[in-house]
């Protein structure tokens, strides 16, 4: 009878342990972006989370953090760095201050269309840049995509580069860019996202610059009147892992986290690619003046100091190769 008994008590606990080790809690990781849920980023983190979960079996389990959960993008970057965040979906903009060969991204006027970009960063030029990301505790994925920018405001419609004159505009904290709109005449303000639409609604800046996914997505219609599509710069935004994480991941893993970037990636493409036309439409159809018919040589010649100031320090090599490659 004994003997039964242990036979049973040996079965109960084998059992146990196999379902304790089958249902072996999943690692959790964060991926952070500042749009909200809704958004080109939302649908590249959903399409990164997806990805994990179908290679690893569960094995890894992506939590979202929308909408700046965890701090704007030089925020979360830092934290990326100590190993306190694991992922972040980020525009290039402040990535520059940590890694400044990402600078040579952030000229204005530099990619002539989502191809071209799309070419350089999934070429040698895009693996060149993430290799420097290493050095800095940062793992670059893949490339995935903020967009075209363009200007807002709630002041006057700008139809030229004498508009800006003395409009409080924010920009990203970007020395490029800041630069540029000092150039143009404006009055640049460098801030986190995470401020950016209180700073408009309470009119502590006249207005802004971002791509099209960005405005829809935050109802811009609600605290900006005017829209002027300059294209002034091609934003990149790059799946960035932590290397503390990234360092704890055995080859297998880390092939597992490549592919999900380039899920992420296309992702966030796909939604700004159906954005930029009918997200123009949502914006006009909210109450938005918009203004198409842009001098864009004006607001070249408008800028160029600041490729004067900064080109041969963020690589005017680089820049020039950018420019080639077609
Ligand atoms: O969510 O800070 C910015 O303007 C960036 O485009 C950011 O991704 C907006």
């Amino acid at each position: 009878m004994i003997k039964l008994h242990k036979t049973v008590v040996a079965l109960t606990l084998g059992a146990a342990l196999a379902a304790a080790t089958t249902a072996q809690a999943a690692q959790e990781m964060n991926l952070a972006f500042t749009p909200p849920l809704n958004s080109h980023y939302g649908d590249a983190g959903k399409a990164f989370a997806a990805e994990i979960d179908k290679l690893s079996e569960g094995k890894f389990k992506i939590n979202l953090k929308p909408a700046g959960a965890l701090g704007g993008e030089r925020d979360v970057i830092e934290g990326l760095e100590i190993g306190s965040v694991e992922i972040t979906i980020s525009s290039t903009g402040p990535i520059g201050s940590f890694v400044p060969e990402v600078y040579a991204l952030d000229f204005p006027f530099l990619f002539t269309s989502y191809d071209h970009a799309h070419r350089v960063l999934d070429g040698p030029i895009g693996q060149e840049i993430f290799a420097k990301f290493d050095a800095h505790g940062l793992i670059g994925l893949a490339w995935a995509e903020n967009g075209f920018r363009h200007v807002t405001n709630s002041v006057h419609p700008v139809q030229t580069p004498a508009d800006l004159a003395g409009l409080k505009l924010r920009t990203m904290e970007n020395k490029v860019h800041i630069a540029a709109f000092q150039a143009a005449g404006a009055s640049p303000t460098p801030m986190s996202w995470t401020e950016v639409i209180t700073a408009l609604q309470q009119g502590t800046v006249d207005g802004q610059e971002n791509p099209i996914t960005v405005l829809t997505a935050n109802k811009f219609w609600e605290f900006q009147k005017y829209l002027t599509l300059t294209s002034h710069v091609y934003s990149p935004a790059a799946v960035v892992m932590s290397k503390v994480v990234w360092d704890d991941l055995n080859d297998e893993e880390k092939g597992w986290f490549i592919q999900a970037g380039k899920a992420a990636a296309e992702a966030s493409r796909a939604t700004v690619r159906a954005n930029e036309t009918a997200g123009v439409e949502l914006l006009r159809e909210n109450g938005m003046e918009v203004v198409t018919d842009v001098d864009t040589a004006a607001f070249q010649q408008a800028v160029q100091p600041a490729y004067d100031k900064y080109a041969a320090e963020y690589g005017s090599s680089l820049i020039a190769r950018i420019r080639e490659t077609k």
